[in-house]
């Protein structure tokens, strides 16, 4: 594994996804990171009934696991955290934070855990270390001097349900519902979109439902990099015969076909399944497009079929009993024109028809879908027009069917289950307000990008981070970056040193916390926790790893702490109860939610998890109309505003199988084939040939946008590959200083990361 992000060696991505590769991959970062011999025999309980809940993915967890219930994401997440290497005291007195400012993502990260509480000193600029009471009672401090309305709670999605109930009360008690999330950069199109449509913000599959699937729609989702445990259904559907037709403007290895590592025959014989029987690659944003055409095929067949007297195509029935507004989608598609899907989507209306074909003859279809279709300005839009798609033939809410958004972070889903929101209409406000006898704010608080314009119009006082790499992950890098260092607090929650870190408020802490591989030992002894899966499903997590260091705290323990510090007491929230013993949380998370959570300590270890109740999947609509919802998409165009100067080309920003959002494990991309530099950019032949490019050829990029911001980064080198004319891919979180941060999804403010239009420029050429 290279190391350094200065030459970019290219080679061709021949292996399969999984394979002999994926198993060198596992080695060389538990080598890397000096995982002791035990820790990494852990990985044996990672997604186990008794074991811990991986750190990395969101993907379901089985009743019945394969012996290695793990894959090489998983272990690489794991090693990250399990690494024996680490960083104290001594580490921040020979370094000052402006030189840390120079050091790249990976080298922050690769220093190894971090192992006490540290506060910014600005006469040495040097981050020292201070006493976890003195950092409690600072922040606690400083937090009483603030306007609540004026603070954020951010978190990414890792914290357990237990921190995520915990925090989000505390920001309540406090004052405020400033609770964004990473979901706000992710599935928050999802949420939005799935809500309004079938009345419940998450998916309807569950993992029994590959069982019994006849085909399936892959929209947007690198399954062989960010989920690829559901590789296994994937792989088993196909050897069912299972078509599986993914829309995706890159070809992605993951994708295309996979060897099972835990198939000791499928090893030696090298034997891959292909995995996409179809592969469309549509524009970016080009995807409500695309569906446009596919139902458009849909009703022509439905034409046929009545016209000869042969079986209807659509579900008649279903859409009688179940739906609402079919006739002016109905009416909507048939207006639509052949000619301006063709453009939009990028598809030819041939290669829409051999989809729908397929779509039409399965009885059980379900659509999986990732930030493919979410990080768009239409992102919600796309996600309503998949659920059009389904609703034709009924596939929704019978077995082998339904929608399968794949989440993100490993308890991003879970955290919002618990009460992380900024919309107080999505938390139980009088029931918390009756449980603990105080009066929540009701008025909504700052999502992502509301966040960020907050931090720019200077109108924060104080970031708090439960996880996360914020500034390094949201659009508007320049501008971001510079505001924050303006604000008057930052506190880090966090295992590992990142950009978030170095680029600072004024004043600035960073409390190091316990992974959730961990053991966490506490008065009441070792405590477990619980996360939520994309398929809401709820699981007990065990951590079994020694902790990194004698000084951590655990994620509860640091919430606790500086609520306690902040907060006038509450006889009715006992934070030193539920720090000694994590059941007693769980009872509150209880009471609050009683028809998820009850008995939810006897539940927690229930194989295979305890589903949260998903009306839609059991066909009750919890709509204002009580039915499944047609929408009229309001257009085609995949990127409707992001203008004022002509663009060149589209750029869409994508994860390599080296990362893990912002933390960079290596700087190679085994599966894309680049190996050495993640400052490069995959176009097509044609546009090379266009601009008079070469592979190699080092260009710049300016974003096309008049608002009289410059966004400009240089120094990435030209690699050809598969991908649409028009259309360029880049790596996240390098190109996040193209993003305009009004360049988001209309409805759900998801900052539109998959369709920037930019500007191409010289750069240099190598030396
Ligand atoms: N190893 C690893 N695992 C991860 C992560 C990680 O960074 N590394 N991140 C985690 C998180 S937080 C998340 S949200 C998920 C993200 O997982 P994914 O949803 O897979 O996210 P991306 O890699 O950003 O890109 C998704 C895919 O969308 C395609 N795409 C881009 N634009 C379009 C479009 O307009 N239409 C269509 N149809 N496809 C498009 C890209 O080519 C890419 O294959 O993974 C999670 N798991
Ligand atoms: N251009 C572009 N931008 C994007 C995206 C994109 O596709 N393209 N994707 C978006 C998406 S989907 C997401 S989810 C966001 C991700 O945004 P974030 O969730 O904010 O970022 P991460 O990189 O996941 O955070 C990594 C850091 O989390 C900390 N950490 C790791 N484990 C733990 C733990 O157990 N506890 C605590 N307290 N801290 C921990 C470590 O210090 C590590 O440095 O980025 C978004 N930004
Ligand atoms: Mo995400």
């Amino acid at each position: 594994m290279s190391k350094s992000s200065g030459d970019v060696r290219i080679e061709n991505p021949l292996m399969p996804a999984g394979g002999w590769g994926s198993l060198g991959e596992v080695t060389t970062i538990l080598f890397d990171q000096r995982v002791p011999l035990k820790d990494s025999r852990l990985l044996l309980k990672q997604n186990k009934p008794d074991g811990y809940a991986c750190v990395s993915c969101a993907w379901a967890k089985p009743a019945n696991p394969h012996p290695f219930e793990f894959c090489e994401s998983g272990a690489k997440a794991t090693a990250w955290e399990t690494t024996s290497k680490s960083i104290g005291a001594d580490f921040f007195q020979q370094h000052t934070v402006t030189e840390l400012e120079a050091w790249d993502d990976h080298r922050l990260e690769d220093q190894g855990r971090l192992t006490v509480p540290l506060r910014y000193d600005a006469h040495t600029d040097k981050y020292r270390e201070i006493a976890w009471d003195t950092a409690f009672a600072e922040i606690g401090a400083a937090l009483r001097s603030y306007e609540p309305k004026k603070v954020v709670f951010y978190s990414s999605g890792r914290a357990s349900l237990e921190t995520s109930y915990m925090y989000g009360l505390f920001a309540r008690m406090y004052g405020n519902n400033n609770l964004p999330d990473s979901s706000n950069m992710c599935h928050e199109s999802t949420s939005v979109g799935l809500q309004k449509t079938i009345g419940v913000p998450v998916g309807t599959v569950v993992l029994d439902d590959f069982e019994k699937t006849d085909c399936i729609f892959f929209f947007g989702q690198n399954v062989g990099v960010n989920s690829p445990r559901m590789l296994h259904q994937l792989q088993a559907a196909r050897k069912r015969g299972v078509p599986i037709i993914t829309f995706n403007p890159l070809r992605e290895r993951g994708l295309v076909s996979f060897t099972n590592p835990q198939s000791p025959l499928e090893m030696l014989t090298g034997h891959e399944t292909a995995i996409s029987t179809q592969y469309h690659q549509v524009k970016p944003g080009g995807d409500t497009a695309a569906v446009m055409g596919l139902c458009k095929a849909i009703l022509a067949l439905d034409d046929a079929a009545r016209n000869g007297g042969a079986q209807r195509v659509l579900d008649t029935a279903f859409l009688l009993e179940h739906t609402q507004g079919f006739e002016e989608f109905e009416a909507a598609v048939r207006a639509c024109e052949w000619s301006d899907i063709e453009r939009e989507s990028g598809l030819w209306r041939t290669d829409l028809e051999s989809a729908a074909a397929v779509y039409c003859k399965a009885s059980a279809v379900m659509a999986i879908y990732g930030m493919g279709l979410t990080q768009h300005r239409n992102g919600v839009q796309n996600v309503t027009m998949m659920v059009n798609l389904l609703l034709l033939r009924g596939n929704i809410g019978k077995p082998g069917a339904g929608v399968c958004p794949v989440r993100g972070h490993s308890n991003v889903q879970g955290q919002r289950t618990v009460g992380i929101t900024e919309k107080p209409e999505l938390a139980p406000l009088d029931k918390l307000k009756e449980q603990f006898g105080f009066e929540p704010p009701r008025e909504p608080g700052m999502n992502t990008v509301e966040a960020c314009e907050g931090i720019l119009a200077n109108k924060v006082q104080a970031f708090i981070g439960l996880g996360g790499n914020f500034v390094r992950a949201v659009p508007e890098r320049g501008l971001m970056e510079a505001a924050w260092r303006e604000l008057p607090l930052t506190v880090q929650i966090a295992t590992k040193l990142n950009r978030n870190h170095v680029i600072h408020g004024k004043a600035s802490y960073i409390l190091p916390c316990l992974g959730r591989i961990e053991i966490d030992r506490q008065a009441g002894g070792p405590q477990d926790v619980s996360v939520e899966d994309s398929t809401a499903c709820m699981h007990g997590s065990r951590g079994m790893a020694e902790p990194a260091a004698a000084t951590l705290l655990s994620e509860p323990a640091i919430v606790a702490g500086i609520a306690k510090a902040t907060l006038a007491p509450n006889p009715r929230v006992d934070w030193d109860r539920w720090v000694a013993d994590y059941s007693t949380v769980r009872e509150a998370i209880a009471e609050t939610y009683p028809e998820i959570f009850h008995d939810f300590n006897q539940r927690m270890w229930t194989r295979g998890g305890f589903r949260k109740p998903v009306a839609a999947a059991n066909r009750v609509w919890k709509t204002e109309s009580s039915k499944a919802v047609f929408t009229v998409p309001e257009e085609l165009k995949g990127n409707p505003d992001l203008s004022g100067a002509p663009a060149t080309l589209r750029l869409f920003t994508v994860r390599s199988d080296g990362q893990f959002n912002t933390t960079i494990y290596s700087h190679d991309d085994r599966f894309r084939g680049v190996y050495g530099s993640r400052m490069v950019l995959f176009m097509s032949r044609a546009d090379m040939a266009k601009h008079a490019l070469a592979q190699g050829d080092v260009v710049a990029l300016r974003t096309a946008a008049s608002d009289g911001v410059e966004r400009r980064v240089a120094g990435l080198t030209i690699v050809p590959y598969d991908v649409p004319p028009g259309c360029i891919a880049g790596y996240f979180p390098e190109l996040n200083g193209l993003i305009p941060l009004w360049h988001h999804a209309k409805e759900s403010k998801v900052p539109a990361a998959k369709a920037i239009d930019v500007i191409l420029e010289r750069d240099r050429r190598p030396s």
